[in-house]
């Protein structure tokens, strides 16, 4: 599991064999088919109308849960918003709470209350999805300066999208962690929409999104998000420079690309919102695919090893699907349990 990287954050990186390079960039595949076969199911069992959540898929985006989260030791602290199916389970959440969660049962993540928006696991340091745009980040920025002034060396990772970014409260989370030093990573995936609406609309021609960020005093890097060994390389780098400038926090923006509809199981490129040309563009740029062909290049003996390993993963998925299904509903009578106000 990736999630759980035994290299310490406090460690820089030692120089590789082209052996060792295979073999990470071998993990780092495994992880994306397991979560883009999860999410495919998800997709096509929604029809059934026993996931009675909105779910926000993040298949295309793969690479950028994988490739962040293959840095992070269990201990080390994330935060997701709406689409964070694969931010949970790259931090190695555990998948039948999940699922369970999705399905409304008791066992979910959330006892079945909360669904696809609320996925929480905190042994596995994941914590928590808030769909409120923008607000999981001062969360994430109080987990941090509670770490800080405990003097622990937990990382906290936020991730949201680049429409999160409009909203004031990334200002005023950016420039308090800079003010109080806080070294919490903020991981922006920009797919270029907020819903239906382009980055063209929402930002003048001039904006600059990294003077922005950099003009705060936070730290900046922007890399292709569907290149995971290109995301692996840019947090690393990212880390280290916050190692060597310590309480100062990192924006990283990654491009890439949602291939599903904003909310659903389906896709809606028929709406024409998304020009057929980035379409194109990004279809030709799949992480898995990206990844899959480099790793048959360095080992072609890997192909029947994807193939197989595909199909354990859907036996896996569909089985934990099916002990979910048949495992409780949340009792009726804790229904008021979480519930604080009158
Ligand atoms: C404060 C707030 N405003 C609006 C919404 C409705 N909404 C849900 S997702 C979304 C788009 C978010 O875009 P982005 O942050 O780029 O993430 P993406 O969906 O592209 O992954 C909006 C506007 C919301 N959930 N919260």
């Amino acid at each position: 599991m990736m999630a759980n990287s035994p290299v310490p954050l406090s460690q820089p990186p030692r120089a590789e064999t082209s052996s060792q390079i295979c073999d990470r960039l071998w993990r780092l595949y495994l992880e994306m088919l397991r979560i883009r076969v999860i999410e495919r199911r998800i997709a096509e069992r929604y029809g059934e109308k026993e996931m009675r959540c909105p779910v926000h898929l993040s298949i295309g985006q793969e690479a950028v849960a994988v490739g962040v989260c293959a840095h992070l030791r269990k201990q080390d602290k994330v935060m997701s918003a709406h689409r964070s199916h694969g931010h949970y389970l790259a931090k190695g959440g555990n998948i039948r709470a999940m699922l369970a969660e999705l399905y409304g049962r008791e066992a979910g993540c959330c006892g079945g209350r909360g669904g696809s928006m609320h996925l929480i696991d905190r042994e596995a340091g994941f914590w928590g999805a808030v769909p409120i745009v923008g607000s999981t980040m001062p969360i994430a920025l109080g987990l941090a300066l509670a770490d800080k002034r405990r003097g622990g060396d937990e990382l906290t990772t936020a991730f949201f999208g680049e429409g999160a970014t409009e909203e004031g409260v990334f200002t005023e989370t950016l420039n308090l962690a800079c003010v109080l030093r806080v070294p919490m990573l903020f991981i922006c995936e920009n797919n270029g929409f907020s819903v239906y609406t382009p980055l063209s609309l929402r930002r003048a021609p001039d904006f600059e999104f990294g003077s922005y960020v950099r003009s705060h005093g936070s730290l900046y890097f922007s890399g292709h998000g569907n290149d995971v060994e290109e995301v692996f390389a840019l947090t690393g780098q990212a880390l280290s420079a916050m190692r060597q400038d310590p309480g100062r926090p990192c924006v990283v923006e990654f491009s890439t690309w949602r291939y599903y509809e904003h909310c659903g199981p389906g896709q809606d490129d028929h709406l024409g919102y998304r020009e057929a040309e980035q379409i194109k563009h990004w279809a030709e740029r799949c992480p898995l695919a990206v990844a899959r062909t480099r790793l048959l290049a360095l080992s072609p003996a890997l192909d029947p090893e994807m193939t197989a390993a595909e199909k354990r993963y859907i036996r896996e998925i569909d089985a934990v699907i099916e002990n979910v299904r048949s495992s409780p509903m949340p009792d009726a009578a804790t229904l008021q349990r979480g519930v604080f106000a009158p």
